[in-house]
């Protein structure tokens, strides 16, 4: 099998740092993309790969770019814990805009969804896909309604959906949580050529994780689309064990130091149920 689409893939969110990753990756394997971004792309494009700057709340835009296109790999949108009004717009009308585009084109499309989607799951926990939504704040809550959007475009109308709850994506782990929630760059870009790939995904989830002995998540649709993390954070261990904030709701929730932002609370709750 070629591991090169038949069509041109859309990528959102080109020019943030994971966007950046998977040009570079994706454009090096020979793939068509379309790049697209809010902000000016700050590297080379790729060649046989173009850059349009976008806003998601343009809908007609998105489905001009979208035109086409087999698979949109969605990573635009706020990424980080912001005020209600600041997340609203680019993911969750936004990732209407995304959803209605992938219908018209009959296009799969992979959601980066988050981690904060189940946010005040308790670290003590191991989770499968089909544990409960527990947001950890209005950007966690975004990817969770991001997530049921997924749900309804694949019952309603057929759109293929992969969503992938990242956890910590960078360089390297920096802190004890990330030795749980680490994803490598690497595994990131070999996640999302599978995704693409796989001759069929229906709408599912897989935790964004790399083989980390610590992880605090466990079945996913992975072995449906041919993705295993090769990277672990393990190495890190001895180094980074000791890096924990000293807070104790910190220290509880798998979402770490979002479940304090904006926290008004100040007793310890019961958990919710157990998973
Ligand atoms: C995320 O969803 C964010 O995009 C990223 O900046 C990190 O905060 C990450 O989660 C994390 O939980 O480490």
């Amino acid at each position: 099998m070629s591991n090169i689409p038949s069509k041109p893939v859309l990528l959102t969110g080109a020019s943030g740092a994971l966007g950046r990753q998977l040009t570079a990756y994706l454009g090096g394997l020979g793939w068509t993309l379309k790049l697209t971004d809010i902000a000016p792309f700050p590297d080379a494009i790729p060649t046989g790969c173009s850059f349009t700057q976008a806003d998601l709340a343009d809908g007609v835009a998105i489905l001009r770019l979208a035109e086409g296109c087999g698979m949109i790999l969605h990573f635009g949108g706020v990424s980080v814990e912001k005020p209600f009004g600041e997340v609203l717009g680019p993911n969750i009308t936004g990732l209407y805009h995304i959803y209605e585009a992938a219908r018209r084109e009959r296009a799969r499309v992979l959601f980066a969804s988050s981690n904060h989607a189940i946010g005040f799951h308790e670290r003590a926990d191991k989770l499968d896909d089909d544990c409960q939504l527990m947001p950890d704040g209005y950007y966690g809550l975004s990817k969770a309604y991001g997530e049921l959007m997924g749900r309804m475009y694949w019952f309603k109308h057929g759109v293929e959906n992969v969503n992938v709850r990242i956890g910590s994506s960078f360089p390297a782990p920096v802190e004890n949580r990330s030795l749980s929630t680490y994803l490598s760059y690497a595994d990131l870009c070999r996640l999302c050529v599978k995704a693409t790939l796989a001759p069929s995904t229906g709408s599912c989830v897989i935790w964004g994780a790399s083989a980390n002995a610590r992880t605090f998540w466990g079945d996913d649709a992975r072995a449906a689309i041919g993705w295993e993390p090769l990277d672990s954070a393990d190495g890190f261990a001895a180094q980074l064990s000791g890096v924990v904030s000293g807070n104790p709701v910190i220290e509880r929730y798998q979402g770490g130091g979002y479940t304090v932002i904006d926290r008004t609370r100040e007793d310890m709750p019961k958990p919710l149920f157990r998973t």
